[in-house]
């Protein structure tokens, strides 16, 4: 699917300047919470349920086989705003829910192009809140400016959801952010965007998804943590003249 460009998704320089700068942006809303209402109940029935294309987990690639994924992934409000950053050729190579029941565990700081073979090592990622995110049920966290160094990552702790994190000794969390976000919102961030969540301490459910975005120029190796025998991107917008990628349409 391509996307029009809309006006109203086009970044201005002092938000590109935003990014640059701190290596986030948002938030913004893809649609409004009575929007997502509908959406999530789909996501409820037909994709936390059921298996999908990746047989390591239900969470990831259901862009493939689930059309209300591939639409959420694929919204212009998030493809059209990427495209101010990385221009307009965008391929979106993975989606990943990340469901934090009451209990479920800290995600630790992490720069997520530590787990990811890109090459070169390139993407834009939107977290959209499926749920209310809020400070109480465990909304991200994300440290501002973090994006411009990659940071050793070691081994986390036992009750962490990862296995590594980033070194703590690293870095300076003092300045870290709350991205609260309503359903519906969206926030965009960097693959070298340090971000967190803590533990869920609150009765409620914390449900949102990543749409991981890249360029065609960049080789995705088949053994990253999203990929499986038979994954398939989707082409977002623009075109590929590399090739190295498999497409699929809306499923
Ligand atoms: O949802 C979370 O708590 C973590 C999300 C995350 O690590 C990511 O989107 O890369």
């Amino acid at each position: 699917m391509t996307s029009n460009d809309c006006p109203e998704h086009q970044l201005t320089r002092a938000e590109v300047d935003f990014f640059v700068e701190n290596g986030y942006l948002g938030p913004y809303a893809a649609m409004s919470p009575g929007e997502m209402a509908e959406v999530r109940r789909q996501i409820e029935t037909d994709v936390l349920t059921t298996d999908g294309p990746n047989p390591r987990s239900r969470a990831q690639s259901r862009h493939m086989d689930q059309p209300a994924v591939y639409d959420l992934a694929t919204h212009p409000a998030i493809i059209d705003r990427i495209a101010g950053i990385l221009g307009p050729d965008l391929v979106i190579w993975a989606t990943n829910f990340w469901l934090k029941q009451p209990g479920g565990a800290e995600i630790p700081w992490h720069q997520d192009i530590n787990f990811w073979p890109l090459e070169p090592p390139v993407n834009a990622s939107a977290w959209i809140s499926i749920d209310e995110a809020t400070v109480e049920n465990s909304c991200v966290q994300i440290i501002p400016g973090s994006h411009r160094h990659s940071l050793p990552h070691t081994h986390a702790e036992d009750d962490m959801a990862f296995g590594e994190m980033a070194d703590p000794a690293a870095f300076d969390a003092s300045g870290a952010v709350n991205m609260e976000l309503q359903p519906g919102e969206f926030f965009i961030f960097s693959e070298r965007t340090l971000h967190r969540s803590s533990k869920n301490t609150s009765d409620k459910r914390r449900l949102g998804m990543s749409v991981r975005v890249t360029l065609p120029i960049v080789h995705i190796f088949q053994d990253s943590a999203p990929l499986h025998a038979g994954h398939t991107a989707i082409l977002a917008k623009g075109v590929d003249v590399m090739g190295f990628n498999r497409y699929a349409g809306r499923p």
